[in-house]
């Protein structure tokens, strides 16, 4: 990182100046741009992928689809005449048609000249006189801005498993989260796919069938309820074009994001046979709602959860034929404490001739050699290897990020132990710095193109009110962390989540310290921003303009 500028005053070689830097160019940071620009702020956001879309660009791996409620609520709700503009075919949106989408809404609201691609944040630092952050990138620029904008993603920073022999693999290896752009090849060859989380679940159908041989290595078996994918109705489409308002406003008010009334009745207070008939209902469906819409309690009640999960296991002993397999792929925790999954014949894939599964729970990887991949049992030979191994969620993009705070300090130093945040949107000792979807909002458990959008909006006002009260920084004040983290953690706990090992809890990535990332409070999430901000952003410090903002302002 270079020197700083004169504490208090532009210098002669002062990087040249913006407004704010917003860094990812996903559904977050796109939206972040439109809503500054609505400020007059001057803004660019810097991304390392070859086009917009953050997580859309990257997961290009065959099967990608939304997993959440998807077309027409899986896309910005602020602009009706967006609403209106983009028709979504199907209920569960693929990849190329959630970038096709984010590319429109680029050039629609004219956000590309503001964006620049193929540029990764190398460094970003916290100047506390001038109340500035100065930001590096690959590409050879220094820029200074007041305000630091971190939209880098939940699911962005890949988990390369560390097996030993990875490197010497002679095949081709992809990340699911690094999708490679050219068309993959599988005609003809023998592939491998280790980890079977949603990633993995949708590929291995559609790899499966246009390769010579699949070996899935699995080391937990997971639950996949049926996506349902169908073509969208346009008659539905219209009616909820018509009524927009008021499906956004239901959306809002949600616990996930979704449109939808929750379930009040208990899964126990039902009989066998009528939870049977409503669970296959939803089965045949397809989605999430076999989860959410049901019962209230699935997700806060063992017994509750387990009439669920009993359900799924039954269909899996029916669906996959020999019954070894079908044990092998059988889960044992509790449905929905890790992300559900939506598949696509998922199942029935253990059927077919040219598919074979390892358990890795009794035949260990010891080691991946050019050739393939060698457990315990033996080799198995692989001409490529596809590693569905997630990621170091919610905080490993924002750790690598690893911005510079107040006095030097950076975030891997920070949350050298346990992350802390104010709401999910800002660190005390990084100030002038926000993210959206970050550790302890709702993110990934919230619909998220709507969750990004509500977390910009609040950022746009809150430096609409820095700026109006001539304010030149802002942090969290001493204390209102501790109490944040117990707040979510207190939500967590009248939940199942916290009893799993997930990438919700940390648990995916070795060494990781255990705590939970999401705040389960839905729609009470995001009622709690706006009393803060309704009470002059409580549990805040601020700090008057210093002369290098002002400067910049006039
Ligand atoms: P996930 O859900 O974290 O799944 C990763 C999978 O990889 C999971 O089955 C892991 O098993 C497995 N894994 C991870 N490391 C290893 C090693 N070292 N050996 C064997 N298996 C391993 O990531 P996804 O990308 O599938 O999904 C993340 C989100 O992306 C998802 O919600 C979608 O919205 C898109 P484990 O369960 O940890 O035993």
């Amino acid at each position: 990182m270079s020197q700083n500028p004169t504490p208090g005053q532009p210098s002669a070689t002062a990087p040249p100046s913006l407004d704010a830097v917003v860094i990812g160019a996903g559904f977050g940071g796109m939206y972040a741009l439109h809503c500054l620009r609505e400020l007059g702020l001057s803004v660019r956001v810097f991304d390392d992928a070859v086009s917009v879309g953050g997580t859309w660009s990257w997961n290009r791996y065959p099967g990608a689809r939304v997993d959440f409620p998807g077309g027409p609520f899986y896309c910005y709700t602020f602009s009706e005449d967006l609403v209106r503009e983009w028709d979504w075919t199907e209920t569960q949106p693929d990849q190329p048609s959630v970038l096709a989408y984010l590319n429109f809404v680029a050039d629609r609201l004219d956000l590309r000249r503001d964006i620049q691609l193929q540029t990764r944040v190398t460094a970003a630092q916290y100047d506390e006189a001038a109340q500035r952050w100065t930001i590096q990138t690959s590409t050879g620029d220094r820029v200074s801005a007041q305000f630091l904008l971190c939209a880098v993603g939940t699911l962005s920073a890949a988990n390369r498993p560390d097996i030993p022999g990875l490197d010497s693999f002679a095949g081709e290896c992809f990340h699911t989260g690094h999708w490679p752009q050219h068309k993959v090849d599988f005609a003809g060859k023998r592939v491998g796919i280790i980890g079977t989380g949603s990633s993995g679940v949708q590929a291995i159908p559609v790899i499966a069938r246009s390769s010579a041989h699949l070996t899935v290595f699995q080391r937990t078996p997971q639950y996949a309820i049926p996506a349902g994918n169908r073509p969208l109705d346009p008659a539905f489409v219209r009616q909820i074009r018509d009524i927009w308002p008021q499906i956004r406003r239901q959306m809002v008010q949600s616990p996930f994001g979704a449109p939808f009334v929750p379930s009040t009745c208990s899964a126990l207070d039902d009989t066998p046979q009528q939870r049977q008939a409503l669970y296959e209902k939803h089965w045949q469906k397809g989605g999430l709602g076999i989860a959410f819409d049901t019962y209230h309690d699935i997700l806060f009640n063992a017994d509750a959860n387990r009439t669920l999960a009993d359900f799924v296991c039954a269909k899996i002993r029916r669906i996959v034929r020999d019954p070894v397999i079908a044990e092998k792929l059988m889960p044992d925790y509790l449905i929905g404490t890790k992300r559900l999954i939506l598949d696509e014949g998922y199942y029935e894939t253990f059927n077919r001739d040219n598919v074979s599964l390892v358990d890795l729970r009794e035949d260990p990887i010891e080691a991946v050699t050019p050739t393939g991949v060698r457990t315990r049992g033996g080799e198995h030979p692989l001409d490529m290897l596809i590693l569905a191994t997630g990621y170091d969620a919610i905080t490993g993009a924002l750790q690598n990020l690893n911005p510079r705070g107040r006095g030097g300090l950076t975030l891997k130093e920070a949350w050298a132990e346990r992350f802390s945040t104010y709401l999910g949107m800002a660190i005390r000792g990084f100030p002038n710095l926000f993210m959206i979807h970050g550790p302890q909002t709702p993110s990934v458990l919230f619909n998220m193109p709507l969750g990004a959008e509500l977390e910009a909006e609040w950022i746009r006002d809150c430096i609409g009110y820095l700026r109006e009260h001539r304010l030149g920084a802002i942090e969290p004040a001493p204390g209102v962390e501790a109490a944040w983290g117990e707040e979510v953690a207190e939500v967590a706990s009248h939940t199942l989540f916290p009893l799993t090992d997930s990438w919700y809890t940390g648990a995916n990535i070795p060494g990781k310290h255990r705590q939970f990332a999401v705040h389960l409070g839905g729609s009470q999430y995001f009622q709690r921003l706006s009393d803060v901000a309704a009470r002059g952003y409580e549990g805040f410090q601020v700090e008057p303009e210093s002369v290098a903002v002002s400067a910049q302002r006039t």
